[in-house]
């Protein structure tokens, strides 16, 4: 492992700013240098440029011809690099030896560059044919007992069109075993949202955030997470909006913004919270309870009258609040809360946005639930300039849902799919990435597939899911990167070197849906990192047809030479995507009911009101509450650097930021090693070797960057309904390392 020393200085409060661009440019470039970095920023989120990779946030109708952000670029340049793995590399480097590297170092390596496999008792990978890799996975996938013994990860890069080839390849082969990191991500959101407004995405466009009259900022850090974001709460204020931020940590994003892209947004910039609520980890539902307690008596009758349903039984429910557990949970004053709700009251438009910070934890359901409530009593769905926005994160894994990824397919996907192609889909639902873990661990699932992503590295409880797929007869990885998955592997493993989305691809532009339902083209203009990469369409389609043969169901080898093909089924089986090949250039808006037409499709027809109870989440005497968090240099398991600008922290990750008072009272001070133990029922699991960082978080909490801390999130420990791992709120006690290491 690399030599960690960090340095620490006070956080920033404000994000953006000649800094921001001044760093991307010096990693673009040391990834690959002056003339191909800005022929490649140029393209971003342009017409006829490429999607970036970064995130969801939508790019909204005006798109500036340099629309510059940070950390879009540093995802850009990461794909972009000119850094080669090749046979040789793999050939230096056993196993044994990638399997001690830190994630930053492999990450570093640079593009993976041709089908590698490692045999089952070898140390090494060794290059194969693709023609020889699918037939290795048809036979393996050909020699299980059952179509549910193997399991399809997908991460959310994946563009529309591979994701619904890729769907159909799975369900084929007679399994809905499509876990993916939404499930580990906005499931909750999805979960919370198809139950209480019919459809589980949010009903905000850009435009009704730049209208909006006040704007939630809940447990998300868009100065790192979607800078974009900034530039659309910035024209928010401009316009007159009020922002109120609710976190357990003073995020630079979101107190102060200097707008590169104008210069006069630089100087002191525009500040963005006008209140700040540093709330306690998980206190939210809580929160928000109170706020509609206290807002009750401005009820929107006639709304709750006509669209909703449950209103009463809810009203009681709130009004029978219990003060002493909303200030202990929430760790806020009455008076805070008091002037919030005077501020929603003097609002005739609200939006509440949100990110991890609400889905990773045990009652995440419920506090999104509560949320809708919040926004419901005031009618504050299904009107201009109000709603619901959760901000995804992976820049297609809402698209991949819309194409039937999900391991829990409505009846109406697969009667469609039936429909359309003749053959009858799997019906029983599938393993979700808990449950798949859970699958391989106890030797029920013998061959994982990954389309994308970071399987052991984004799963919780590391050292379990490192063993489960250690189990397996055979792991796959479609990947473009080098990362610790494929160091943690079956008996045989497979690295399939994938096409990014900056790259020219045979099959034509590809489409992805942002996290407005947007849907637009995506073009890759760059030549491939190598000439063996495949599209992953490509991919899908091969190992189709050596899995199935001749197929009389699907033109696999149609959809693989043209992706027009796979967009003419889309359009068929998927609403929203009729004449999909006639839209997709100029984009299109899918349809959204409760925004569009206050329409609720759920089980009563209408909006739901829900009673969530509450509880406060106690933690033992001596422990506190750790969240896991990004770093500005990472993107997710991708790590860029080893420095949290905005946090003030340098050349390290290993550290622990904890209240000044509550490291006092443990008798710590900052600058000290510990290890973090978090306690399970079944037992104890510890990560070495952090340094304290004494920062204004609230009190009673403390966060540690992810993934290093996955190894602390116990496998079981995960959210009601959505099975998301309750990455935001896992107990801990800090042991002080003994003086010399020990
Ligand atoms: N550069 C970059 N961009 C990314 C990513 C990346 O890693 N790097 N990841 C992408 C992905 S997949 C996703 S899902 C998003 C993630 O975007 P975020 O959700 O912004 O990411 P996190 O770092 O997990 O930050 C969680 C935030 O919630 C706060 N928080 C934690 N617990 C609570 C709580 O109980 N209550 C409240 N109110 N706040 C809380 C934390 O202090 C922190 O500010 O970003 C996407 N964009
Ligand atoms: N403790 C903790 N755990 C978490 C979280 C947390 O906040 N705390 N967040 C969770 C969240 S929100 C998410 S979304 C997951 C993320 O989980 P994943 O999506 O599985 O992880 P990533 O790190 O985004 O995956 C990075 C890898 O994807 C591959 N890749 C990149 N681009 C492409 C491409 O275009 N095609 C292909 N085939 N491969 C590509 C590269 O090889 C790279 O190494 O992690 C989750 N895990
Ligand atoms: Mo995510």
């Amino acid at each position: 492992m690399e030599e960690e020393r960090p340095r620490v200085r006070p956080p920033k409060d404000w994000a953006g700013g000649l800094p921001a661009v001044g760093h991307a440019l010096e990693i673009a470039h040391r990834q690959m240098g002056v003339a191909r970095t800005v022929r490649t920023l140029l393209r971003v989120n342009q017409k006829n440029g490429f999607d970036c990779p970064g995130c969801a946030w939508p790019e909204g109708e005006h798109r500036s011809p340099a629309e510059f952000c940070e950390n879009g670029a540093k995802a850009v340049a990461e794909e972009a690099t000119t850094r080669r793995v090749g046979p040789e590399f793999f050939a230096a480097h056993p196993i044994d030896d990638l399997a001690t590297r830190s994630d930053h170092w492999l990450g570093q390596q640079g593009r993976l560059t041709e089908p590698m496999h490692k045999p089952p008792g070898s140390a090494h990978y060794r290059p194969i044919g693709w023609a020889a890799a699918f037939r290795l996975i048809a036979e393996e996938l050909r020699a299980l007992g059952s179509p549910d013994e193997a399991v399809f990860y997908t991460s959310g890069r994946t563009s529309n069109e591979a994701a619904f080839a890729y769907q159909l390849l799975v369900r084929r082969f007679g399994t809905n075993n499509l876990p993916d990191c939404s499930n580990m991500c906005h499931e909750s959101s999805g979960a919370a949202l198809t139950e209480t407004l019919g459809i589980g995405k949010g009903t905000v466009s850009l435009e009704d955030l730049h209208r909006a009259e006040l704007i939630f900022v809940v447990g998300q850090n868009p100065g790192t997470n979607h800078p974009r974001m900034l530039t659309a709460l910035e024209r928010a204020k401009r316009a007159g909006a009020r922002i109120v931020a609710v976190n357990p940590l003073p995020e630079a994003g979101l107190l102060r913004f200097k707008n590169p892209q104008r210069p006069s947004g630089l100087g002191r910039g525009t500040p963005l919270a006008d209140r700040f609520l540093q709330i306690r980890l998980n206190g939210d539902m809580a929160l928000f309870q109170a706020l509609s307690h206290l807002l009750l008596d401005t009820a929107d009758r006639a709304f709750i009258e006509e669209h909703t349903h449950g209103f009463a039984e809810w009203e009681r429910h709130v009004r029978d609040l219990d003060w002493e557990r909303v200030l202990e949970a929430t760790g806020l004053s009455r008076a805070e809360l008091e002037e919030t709700a005077r501020e929603v009251r003097a609002a005739g438009s609200v939006v509440v946005c949100w990110a991890m910070g609400l889905t990773q934890h045990r009652n995440a359901v419920a506090t999104i639930r509560e949320v809708v409530n919040f926004l419901l009593l005031r009618g504050n769905v299904g009107r201009p300039g109000a709603g619901v926005c959760p901000v995804r994160g992976h820049s297609n894994v809402q698209g991949d849902r819309t194409m039937g990824i999900y391991e829990k397919p409505p009846a109406a996907f697969l009667d469609a799919l039936e429909k359309e192609f003749g053959f009858q889909p799997p019906r029983h639902h599938g393993l979700d990435t808990v449950e798949a873990i859970r699958a391989m661990r106890d030797g029920r699932v013998k061959v994982f597939f990954g389309m994308g992503g970071n399987f052991v590295r984004a799963t919780p409880d590391s050292a379990v899911t490192e063993a489960a797929l250690r189990r397996t007869r055979l792991t796959v990885q479609v990947s473009t990167k080098l990362n610790r998955s494929h160091a943690v592997c079956g008996e045989h493993a497979l690295i399939l070197p994938a096409l990014g989305r900056t790259e020219r691809d045979p099959g034509g532009y590809v489409t992805v849906e942002d996290s407005m339902g947007l849907v637009h083209a995506s073009t890759g203009r760059l030549a491939p990192a190598s000439p063996h990469l495949l599209p992953e369409v490509a991919i899908v389609c091969r190992l189709a047809r050596e899995l199935f043969g001749e197929d009389p169901h699907v033109p696999w080898a149609d959809f693989e030479r043209d992706y027009g093909v796979i967009r003419d089924r889309i359009a068929r089986v998927v609403p929203g995507f009729e004449d999909f090949n006639a839209r997709a250039p100029e984009g299109f808006a899918l349809p959204n009911a409760p925004r569009d037409e206050r329409r609720f499709p759920t089980a009563t027809g209408r909006a739901n009101f829900t009673v969530n109870e509450l509880e406060v989440l106690r933690v033992p005497p001596g422990r506190l509450l750790l969240q896991t968090v990004r770093s500005h240099d990472q993107y997710n398991t991708t790590i860029y650097g080893l420095d949290d600008r905005y946090r003030g922290i340098k050349a390290g990750r290993r550290v622990v930021f904890v209240h000044p008072d509550d490291l006092a009272e443990r008798g710590l001070a900052d600058g000290e090693v510990v290890d973090l133990v978090s306690e399970w029922p079944d037992g104890e699991r510890r990560a070495e070797g952090f340094r304290t960082v004494a920062y204004p978080t609230a009190r009673g909490c403390c966060a540690a960057y992810f993934p290093e801390t996955n190894v602390l999130v116990p496998l079981d420990s995960v959210a009601e309904t959505s099975n998301t791992p309750t990455s935001k709120s896992v107990v801990v006690r800090l042991d002080r390392r003994s003086p010399g290491g020990g």
